[in-house]
Order: C-alpha cells, then structure tokens, then sequence
C-alpha cells in the first residue's frame, strides 16, 4: 500500500470477504462495541433473542448516561436491566453518573486502529483517536456482539486538509461548524471525513473529538483524525500509553474529495435555529438578548473545554438574565476540574452544575421558557429537541456560550479580553469505580420490569402492498420528529407498543391513531428522511403500526439501516418531481414479484403510475424476505444448531 488514506488502511485490516470498492457494500469486523441506556435497552432484548451465550467482541461496554432522571419506576427498571445483561454476557457495564459514552469511551477505551459500533449516532467522537467508530441502530450493534461483521456501503474518503492554527477564542467547534456550511446536513452521507495536514498537530484529542463527533450532523458514515505524539501524550496521561500506535495516511493518499481549512482564519461561528448547518459569523448576530446557555454535551464537556469556561468566569458572575448551565462529559473531568480548585469559579459564577449526563442535549430538563433564545455547546438544534416547540437554540462552542452567558446577549467571545492560558494535566486523576467488570459480579440475575416489553415479532413482507398515504413531510425529516426524545417519551424506550402512540406526535398529532386504525399505511418523506439520532424506535414504532413502505427523496444513512433491518420498504423517486403528484390520501399499491432495482408504484386515486428505486443488497434482500434482520439471524442459529 503506498497512497492510501488512513481509514482505507483500518478498513483493509478489518475487512471480511469482499474488497475495498467504493459504494459497493463490504463486511466490517467490529472489535468494539457501546450502547447507551436508551438505545441499549432494545439492542440487549435483540441480543438475548439471538441466544448466544456470551459476547464475541474483545470489549463491549455498556453506558448508562442519557435518560437518568428516573421520575418514576420505568428508568430505573431500565438502569437495573442493563446491568443484570452486562454481567451475565460480559460486558462492562458504566453507572449512571459517570458520564457521556462517548467522552468515557475516548477517555478510557478508545484505541488507534480499531473498530467500534456503537448505538449511538455519535460514536464517531472516538475517530478523534484514529479509530474507525461508526454509530449504528442497536440491532446491528447487537449482531456485531453476536460476532457479525457490520455490513455497509464503503464509503467516499473525503480528505479534509488543515492548515495554520485556531486564534484565540476560535476553537474545535468553530472548525466543524464551518464544515457543516461547507457540506450541509446531508453533504457527508456515505463519507467518511478523514482529517490530515500540518494543522492536525495544533489539536488536542478532545478537540480532535469535538471534530469528529459532530462530523455526524453532516450525515458522515464517520470522521478520523491521525494517531500522533499528540495521541501518544493524551493516552500516557490516561494511564494508556502502552495502547498508542502510530497511524497515519500514506504519503500520496487518493481522496475521493478534497476541503481545505485554513484554521488561522476560522472565526468564532454560530448555528442558527433549526439546523447545524444553518451557520453564520457570531459578530453578525451580537446583541441577540439570550435567556439560557447550556454547557456540555458529547460535543464539548471535556476536561479542556470546561478548563476554558471555569477561567473566562473566574471572579464573574453570569447575567442576571440568563441561566447557564454546566454538565462535565465525565466524572474524571469533575474530579480533575475540582482538585486543581477550577470548579469553584464555575460555582462561584452561579453556574447550575448538573449530573454528568446528557441531560439538556436531549429534553431531559432545563426546557427553554416558551419563545426563548439558548445558546447550547451540544451538536444538534432541530425544533423542539429541547422540550419546548418554539424556543430558538443556537449551537457555539464553549467560549461564544459563556461570553453570552456573562453578558445576557450573544457577544463575539474575542471581547472578553486575554485568552486565557489552561494547564492539562500531565497524568489525569483516574478513577474506574463507576465501571463494573463482568467478573467483579456476584450475580447475574436479569430483572424485567412491567415496562420492559418483549419485542414485537413481524410478519414477512407480503407479495402485494397497499396503503393510504397517511403522512408526507418535507426535507430533513429528524429521528427526533419521529420520535420525540424528553424523559417521558424516553422512559417507553424498552416497551415499543406504548411508544409507537408517539409516533410523529409534534409533526401530525392524528398519525398514530389513523395509522393503527388503518392498520398502517405509507409515509412519503423529502431528502435526507430520518437525518440525526441512530434510535430504532423510529424504524420499529412506524412498523409496529402497520407502516411498511416509505418513499422518500432519499434517507439518511443510519436510519435507512434501521428501516431495512425491521422490513420496512425504504423506497427512493426515480425522479424526484413525482414527490409533488402525491397528496395525503392518496391509495398506493406496489406488486413486489421479486425486490428489483426498480418498481413501479400505482397511485390508484389518481390512476398513475410513479417509478422509484429500491437499492438492497443481496443480504438486505433476505432480511427483508424473512421479517426483518432478527428474525434472519435467529433463522440462521437455528439451522446451525440443527447440523450436527
Ligand atoms: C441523540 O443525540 O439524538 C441521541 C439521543 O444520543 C441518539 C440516541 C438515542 O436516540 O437514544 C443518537 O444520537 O443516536
Ligand atoms: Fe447525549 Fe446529546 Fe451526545 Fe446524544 S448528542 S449522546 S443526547 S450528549
């Protein structure tokens, strides 16, 4: 190999049967897996539906970190059902309160060269190690655990050149919110975003992380950045030398793309209610009174980050206007940040400090009053995420949040005066007591609370299809849209019947009832159908009310996944104006003699026919055949263990 890049390098060594063609699908071997509590508690029910014994991965860990508010029973049950499946399959199981999977992951697991899976669309942070981490629904993050390979599309390798340096008060968040211009929401989908030149060496790791977490808003299968000295140093100070390896692009490495970014020119940048990628300069929006600023998130909680905000509000005090808020991405970084006397400037400045959690990032608490402006540190500002419909969140990094923070007013963060010099420690402070081994436990009894539903089985697709359109949305259609995040809707994440009466209930209140007294239908969706968090309940509650086709301008990568692995038909327009000649009501019926490349749809309301693509891979064909993914693998088990 002399001109390759690097994640064709980490693929090469991980790949299983076919070769490295680019679109064409190929088979991943996964070393790694995580899941989180809100999407793991599905992915363990489909795991012990598979019946296997014990995990196949070297590692698999278990994060509880999302929905921990616990307000009644049901989250709870969740929590105690994790731990009881990680103990008894061996996997290593974090407790809620330690922190965020993927700020834990980079700090205690990540490792150069490696696969992971994870079932969170936000896995890709750990790429900020020179890692190939690809978020996934919990199904397939369940097979991976069961040792299938992961199959996906081999993605473009867009290379995206650094140069010069971030100014002070420009930082990681600046750099991926000017490629979410560049790109847009939908601009990475099927890419992988691979990070190189002499700009590279100005980043940390957690800024490196920051890059690559948020390389998910652009749709990208993942985003990797070099393993370096700077790599090296990071993992010595995490007690992890021993696990660094150098890793970089050949010399002539061949992107399919090119972007380059000047760092030294980067401004502090700012994204606009309702999208990531609606982007502009901060200077163009001071003055733009703000009543909240939430810190932390998977995108900016690190050790570094929280150092930064703790130093620009050292002796100050927030506006009396504005609630800030602060969520670490870990216990160590509370630990780190309270022994070197860094968070009492925090408290000192009236800093609400909460639980080391997702929280706010996902409608868990701290809602916007009706009509607000919140300027969030987090990656994704879709309309009502964070619990209230009409608030108007902003996404900045950690210096534009607490500049508008001590103000009450969006201010360019270059007006606080000197930057403002950190230390990093040169060994963080460690502490694994929140991460349980599989074998320091005693029992490994799993308990099912009543909300904790077995789940539903599916019928295989039938040969002829027809249905209501009972649905049709525009473009960017979000999983949050489908189905809302917040602690009340989240706690039904294990008891699918239950969550499916949520289905799209901000977009069209009436849609789970008609569907299910229609006994299901069609949804016809615009571009990028299903963009943003890997949930497959927003796959598995359309399907469990009866939903089994959808057409739409064209899907986002994870959630495609998910449709296919649950039999849902993801259907594309051949030409994408036939979107307008269909209204909600319309009857359409589909005969699928076999799954072609090609098929025709007839609109019977309106006696015309629309011609749409169905691209499936040999085995989605046969998942889609037998009922979906779990119903092929407990197949094939089966027959496996009938040879003797
Ligand atoms: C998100 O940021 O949307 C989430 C919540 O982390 C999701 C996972 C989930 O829905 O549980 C994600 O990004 O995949
Ligand atoms: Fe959690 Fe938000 Fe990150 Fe999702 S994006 S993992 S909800 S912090």
């Amino acid at each position: 190999m002399s001109n390759h890049t690097l994640a064709q390098k980490i693929i090469a060594k991980h790949i299983a049967e076919e070769k490295m063609t680019t679109n064409k699908e190929i088979a991943l071997k996964i070393d790694y897996t995580l899941t989180q509590d809100s999407t793991g508690t599905m992915a363990y029910l489909e795991f012990e539906a598979m019946g296997i014994p014990k995990i196949k991965t070297e590692l698999s860990l278990s994060f509880v970190d999302h929905n921990m508010l616990q307000n009644d029973y049901r989250n709870a049950d969740d929590h105690r059902y994790l731990q009881g499946v990680a103990a008894k399959y061996g996997i290593i199981f974090s407790r809620p309160g330690n922190g965020i999977c993927h700020q834990l992951y980079l700090e205690r697991f990540a490792r150069p060269g490696k696969t992971l899976l994870g079932s969170d669309s936000h896995t890709p942070t750990a790429g900020g190690m020179g890692m190939i981490a690809i978020g996934a629904g919990g199904l397939d993050v369940a097979a991976a655990m069961a040792g299938e390979p992961f199959y996906m599309e081999m993605p473009k390798i867009v290379g995206i050149k650094l140069i010069g340096r971030l100014q002070p008060f420009v930082s990681a968040k600046d750099v991926i919110l000017q490629i979410l211009k560049n790109l847009t929401v939908k601009g990475g989908v099927n890419k992988i975003l691979e990070y190189h030149g002499p700009g590279v060496e100005t980043l940390s790791v957690p800024e490196r992380g920051t890059i690559t977490n948020m390389g998910a808003e652009t749709g990208a299968t993942t985003s990797i950045f070099p393993s370096d000295k700077t790599t090296k140093d990071f993992l010595e100070a995490q007690g992890r030398g021993m696990m660094w390896t150098e890793l970089r692009a050949d010399q002539d490495a061949i992107y399919d793309e090119h972007i380059e970014i000047n760092l030294s020119e980067l401004e502090p940048l700012i994204a606009l209610p309702h999208s990531p990628d609606n982007v502009k300069k901060v200077s163009e929006l001071e003055g733009t009174s703000v009543d909240q600023v939430c810190i932390g998130s998977c995108t900016n909680s690190s050790l570094r980050d929280l150092k930064i905000v703790s130093a620009l509000l050292r002796g100050k005090k927030v506006h009396e206007n504005t609630s800030l808020t602060v969520s670490a991405g870990s216990r160590q970084v509370m630990e780190n940040l309270a022994v070197t006397g860094e968070l009492e400037p925090l408290i000192q400045s009236g800093a609400r400090m909460l639980e080391n959690a997702c929280g706010p990032c996902i409608g868990i608490g701290q809602s916007p009053p009706t009509g607000a402006v919140a300027l969030r540190t987090f990656n994704r500002n879709f309309k009502g995420r964070s619990g209230t419909q009409d608030a108007k969140v902003y996404l900045v990094s950690p210096e534009t949040a607490t500049a508008a923070a001590l103000n009450g007013k969006i201010v360019d963060p270059r007006k606080l005066g000197e930057f403002p010099q950190i230390v990093m420690p040169e060994k963080f402070i460690l502490n694994d007591s929140m991460f349980i081994q599989p074998s320091q436990c005693s029992t490994s009894e799993i308990i099912r609370g009543p909300n904790i539903r077995p789940l539903p089985d599916f019928a295989p697709l039938p040969k002829k299809l027809q249905g209501e359109v009972l649905l049709k949305t525009g473009d960017n259609i979000t999983t949050d849209d489908i189905i809302p995040g917040g602690s009340e809707i989240m706690s039904l994440r294990s008891n699918i019947p239950q969550i499916s009466t949520y289905a799209f209930c901000h977009v069209d209140k009436t849609f789970a009832t008609r569907a299910a007294q229609r006994n299901g239908g069609i949804i016809v969706g615009g571009e990028n159908y299903g963009q943003g968090s890997s949930r497959e309940h927003a796959a598995l509650a359309p399907k469990y009310l009866g939903i089994k086709i959808i057409i739409a301008k064209s899907f986002a990568r994870i959630h495609l996944a998910n449709l296919i692995n649950f039999g849902i038909l993801p259907l594309t327009f051949v030409d994408k104006k036939d979107y307008d000649e269909i209204v909600l009501g319309d009857i359409l019926e589909l005969e699928i003699e076999s799954l072609n490349e090609q098929l025709t749809i007839i609109n019977k309301t309106k006696e015309a026919k629309i011609e749409v693509n169905l691209n499936l891979s040999e085995i989605d064909k046969k998942q889609i055949q037998s009922g979906g993914k779990l119903a092929l693998i407990k197949k094939l088990n089966e027959n496996n263990r009938d040879t003797p």
